[in-house]
């Protein structure tokens, strides 16, 4: 969601904010502002509606300096998009703050503090806060002690910082449902929602845990817990690369990392892989006794995540003969569930922020289940630091918003989990060395599939000017589709629907004409027959059929019919493996529509509000 970074530094700061923001505009961006208090003590503040690219316009006529900052690029929740509702939001040209989350109780606490004589400029409940925490300043002696009174007060979600131009010495950040992390500089320090931010400064970063409080000067950095408690949090050296920021050679990020996608897999196995097994361990020091005792999984994931736990219910129950249940976050958190015994709880998420997910998790550690189990693509981040085992994907940073990358490496750790489970149910080790050989052939794979972009390519013309399309799969490959229909609705604002190809005549075939592309995959596996009967009703009603095939399958070119061939592979790595094309044709289609590839209309890459 919304980005932020602070910086308190003998430098002018502006710049550094600047970069920051540029590298954190994948998670939010209707708008985005600066604030800095300069040599004067006071307070200047440039804030744009739009892009990064707005602001940073803005700041080339109008610099900011001044040693102590903050900035902030928004998604709305509360207000429209415009530059009155963009951060820093101030008070009385005191205070500057910027927010990430949602404060839910803004209504009650804007009433009483417009009692107070405070004049609100905005919609958001980020303003509130702002007024609050100087409320709060007029009963207490600094601002650390304002903003934990203030945010005592607060109920919702907040990653928060906050800055007095009468005190430029420090920021005071606050944590709870929103990340933030700390990166330590020399004789300088920064804060900011995402590590990646901050990679041009520093590579040491701490964690805030939830409930904690920052005071951040040039050469000390208090955290408190929720209760005021002077508190320690580890220093993690990161392992991202410098430019993992950067585009490269590519058009855009969601190509690059579609192409990262051999290299990705091969660091997601690197050294977890033993002759014939997974090596457990990799999933941590508990992982044997807790997977020996395993009898049910029950996966909680949101969006293409939520996609990949769809695949591995299919895996679990079919080769590790372990029953497995997959649920949407948001849904699993409201209702009551039963669990049965011996249940391993398995989150899957790329960001480890995903406010549902993350809500989901915590709920899951009260309702008896034996352990729970984080696949996830961030290091230190909630999900991994809340969850008893993790295990990284090793994605690398992914900045197109729609998932590529994280995607196919979450399916490629669950395949590990699902060996390395089976194991204690009676898979046969052989099976466990199939898979174990599909997985290290699994990144050349991968590059013959990247080398089909051009028939894709020319394949994407037929998609431009539709408004609809059907994307159909079985088995396995159902949620393979259903991903290929994110993909393509996400990026090319086509609507696109999955179907188990089995329920077409229940329903879907009414829409059938030729206006409605139908993306069908279809690799040879023991169902292909009957997905080629859904295919012919399709044909037999005029509809366009579009096919991923391998060459067993023998599915003819002809009218109305396009297809293209993959290299045969093994069945247990075909969802893999079809993900590729499907991720190739949404990205040609969004190119031939002229939309924005990387930061698609309305979305966020981490969801951190609910
Ligand atoms: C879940 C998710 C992503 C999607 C988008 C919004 O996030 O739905 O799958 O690509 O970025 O959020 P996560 O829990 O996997 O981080």
């Amino acid at each position: 969601m919304c980005g932020i970074v602070g910086a308190v530094a003998q430098r002018d700061v502006a710049d550094i904010l600047l970069e920051g923001l540029k590298r954190l505009e994948y998670r939010g961006y209707d708008s985005a502002g600066m604030a800095v208090v300069d040599n004067q003590s006071n307070l200047q503040r440039v804030r744009r509606l739009g892009k990064v690219a707005e602001l940073d316009d803005a700041l080339s006529l109008q610099p900011l300096a001044g040693g102590t900052g903050i900035a902030h690029t928004r998604w709305a929740t509360h207000g429209e998009p415009s530059e009155r509702n963009a951060h820093p939001h101030v008070s009385s040209d005191d205070l500057a703050i910027v927010h990430n989350g949602i404060i839910e109780n803004h209504e009650t606490l804007r009433d009483e503090l417009t009692a107070k004589g405070y004049e609100f400029l905005s919609e958001t409940d980020t303003e509130v806060m702002a007024h609050l925490i100087h409320h709060e300043l007029t009963k207490n002696k600094d601002l650390l002690s304002a903003v934990l009174a203030a945010v005592n007060q607060l109920e919702g979600a907040y990653g928060t910082v906050v800055m007095d131009r009468r005190d430029p010495s420090k920021l005071v950040a606050a944590r709870s449902g929103s990340p933030l992390v700390v990166g330590l500089g020399i004789g300088e320090n920064f804060l900011a929602s995402d590590q990646l931010a901050l990679l041009p400064v520093t590579r040491r970063f701490q964690f805030l845990e939830e409930g904690d409080v920052c005071e951040l000067r040039r050469n000390r950095i208090d955290i408190y817990d929720r209760t005021g408690k002077k508190v320690t949090r580890k220093i993690i050296e990161s392992d991202l690369d410098h430019d993992a920021g950067d585009k490269g050679q590519y058009r855009h990020y969601m190509l690059k990392e579609i192409h990262e996608q051999p290299d990705s897999v091969r660091n997601t196995l690197e050294g977890r892989l033993g002759d014939k097994q997974v090596l457990i361990d990799s999933f941590g020091e508990k992982a044997e006794e807790i997977f020996s005792k395993v009898r049910n999984v029950q996966i909680i994931a949101c969006g293409t995540s939520y996609h990949a736990g769809m695949v591995a219910r299919y895996w679990f129950e079919e080769i590790a003969g372990i029953q497995c249940n997959v649920e949407i976050a948001s849904e699993f958190r409201y209702r009551k569930s039963f669990v049965p015994a011996n249940s391993l709880l398995v989150t899957i998420s790329q960001s480890g922020e995903t406010a549902d997910t993350l809500a989901a998790l915590r709920l899951a550690k009260e309702s008896g289940y034996m352990a729970s189990l984080t696949l996830c693509n961030v290091p230190g981040s909630s999900l991994v630091r809340e969850s008893d085992l993790a295990f990284m994907t090793r994605a690398g940073a992914e900045i197109g918003v729609a998932s590529t990358k994280a995607f196919t490496t979450q399916l490629v750790s669950l395949l590990m989990l699902v060996a390395a489970i089976g194991r204690h149910n009676g898979m046969a080790n052989e099976q466990e060395a199939d898979i174990v050989k599909s997985l290290r052939l699994l990144p050349s794979v991968i590059e013959s599939s990247l080398s089909l972009s051009k028939p894709i390519e020319a394949m994407a013309e037929a998609f431009s000017d539709k408004h609809h399309s059907l994307f159909l799969g079985r088995g396995s490959q159902y949620p393979i589709a259903m991903e290929g229909a994110l993909k393509l609705k996400e990026i090319s604002y086509i609507h696109a629907e999955a179907y188990a190809a089995g329920e077409l005549k229940h329903g879907p075939l009414a829409l059938i004409d030729n206006n409605m592309p139908v993306v069908v995959v279809a690799p040879n596996n023991e169902l292909l027959e009957k997905l080629k009967s859904n295919m012919e009703e399709v044909r037999a009603r005029g509809g366009l059929l579009y096919v991923f095939a391998d060459s067993d399958a023998r599915l003819m070119q002809g009218d109305n019919v396009e297809v293209i061939t993959l290299n045969r592979v093994a069945d247990v790595i075909a969802p893999i493996v079809y993900t590729i094309p499907l991720q190739l044709l949404s990205y040609y289609v969004a190119i031939i529509k002229g939309t924005d590839v990387d930061q698609p209309r309305n979305l966020a890459k981490s969801v951190t509000v609910e």
